[in-house]
């Protein structure tokens, strides 16, 4: 019974809500629900935290313990925060212990009683290559997901969401959350459980990298293109911008971001590197200079994408479809732009740094 599982789930009381953030049907105080209605008055993308906040222990007494088979990965391909828990499942041998489906990339109606856009299953596996139905749930989209796992959810239905078989919930929607179960809590049964991408005497230094590198890009890029007001755009691509050349200036004197080893900095930075030149540049406007002008930063994106696991991870055509073909608020008419279809699997030298 899911009303008898205590999950966490933060619910958000109107008063803690930002006074703001647009409504989503009008005349009605609801959470925004979907990222184009996250935007303030300033004209700024303001993004609201995730809800599900559940952690997955390695201890066989906990409420969610780690256990091959029990948890299925639902995620887009499309979308960086869900890629980076699939790298995470392909680069420590989860692939066996925990299922994935992604669903369709281009957002569809998830209710005819109303007019919300989001993340939708093909209804069969032949529909679009890619994507899948949802054999386990049954459910037609992401948001009847939610729904499933609560009958008061009311913010937006995003990827990834972690989901517990046994007592049919969500587990968790916080990609920075599971990608920390993910490199720990499972490596009893990983297969690359040597492998620890948070490893204690970097953590302090990877926790300051990923802040700043989540404001100004992985964060920055959406604070780029779904800004609305001239001001809110200038603000973000300037720190951007300012972000993208500490990397370029980190990344000529060493391998990765947090010394000669590869870390969850790594993986946060490069799902939007992979985006930035066939999607940002374009639909986001991040155009005052592109990836592959930059020779460390275009190297260490093909180094990463290189690893063994990491290149099934990216799926340029649903990435493009996606981006492209969901936000008419910016790009009205879904046109693709054509390339310019970078091959990331050429040589990089960055192997000339000592590990
Ligand atoms: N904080 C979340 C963000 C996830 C997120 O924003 N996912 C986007 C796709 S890239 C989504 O599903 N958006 C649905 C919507 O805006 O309606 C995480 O990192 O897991």
């Amino acid at each position: 019974m899911i009303s008898a599982i205590s999950t966490t789930f933060i619910a958000f009381a109107p008063e803690k809500r930002s006074s703001s953030i647009k409504s989503f049907s009008q005349g009605t105080l609801q959470m925004a629900r979907s990222a184009l209605d996250e935007v303030t008055d300033t004209g700024a993308f303001n993004r609201t935290p995730s809800t599900f906040r559940n952690f997955i222990s390695n201890d066989p007494s906990s409420q969610f313990p780690a256990e091959s088979g029990r948890y299925h990965l639902y995620i887009s391909y499309a979308c960086p925060w869900a890629s980076r828990c699939f790298a995470y499942v392909n680069i420590k041998g989860l692939q066996k212990a925990i299922s994935v489906t992604s669903v369709k990339p281009i957002w569809g109606r998830t209710k005819d009683a109303d007019d919300h856009m989001g993340w939708v299953f093909p209804s069969s596996s032949t529909e679009e290559v890619g994507a899948d139905p949802d054999l386990l749930n049954g459910t037609r989209n992401i948001r009847e997901l939610y729904e499933l796992a609560s009958t008061n959810y009311s913010g937006k239905y995003t990827v990834p969401v972690l989901w517990d078989k046994k007592l049919k919930t969500i587990v968790s929607n916080e990609s920075s959350e599971i990608i920390r179960m993910l490199n720990t809590e499972f490596n009893d049964i990983a297969e690359n459980a040597s492998l620890d991408l948070y490893p204690p005497h970097l953590q302090s230094q990877i926790d300051e990298v990923n802040e700043w590198v989540y404001d100004g890009i992985n964060n920055g890029v959406y604070k780029c293109g779904f800004a609305t007001k001239q001001g809110a755009y200038d603000e973000a691509v300037a720190k951007l911008y300012e972000a993208l050349d500490k990397c370029e200036e980190i990344l000529s004197k060493q391998r990765y971001l947090c010394g000669n080893t590869l870390t969850e900095a790594d993986i946060r930075l490069f799902v939007t590197l992979i985006r930035f030149d066939e999607v940002y540049v374009v639909h986001f406007k991040c155009n005052k200079k592109q990836l592959h002008e930059y020779p460390n930063l275009f190297n260490y994106t093909k180094d990463i994408f290189q690893i063994p696991g990491m290149s099934s991870t990216v799926n340029m055509e649903h990435i493009k479809r996606h981006y492209y073909g969901s936000h008419p608020s910016i790009n009205r008419y879904g046109i693709i732009p054509v390339g310019p279809s970078i091959d990331f699997s050429t040589p990089h030298e960055r192997d000339r740094f000592s590990t």
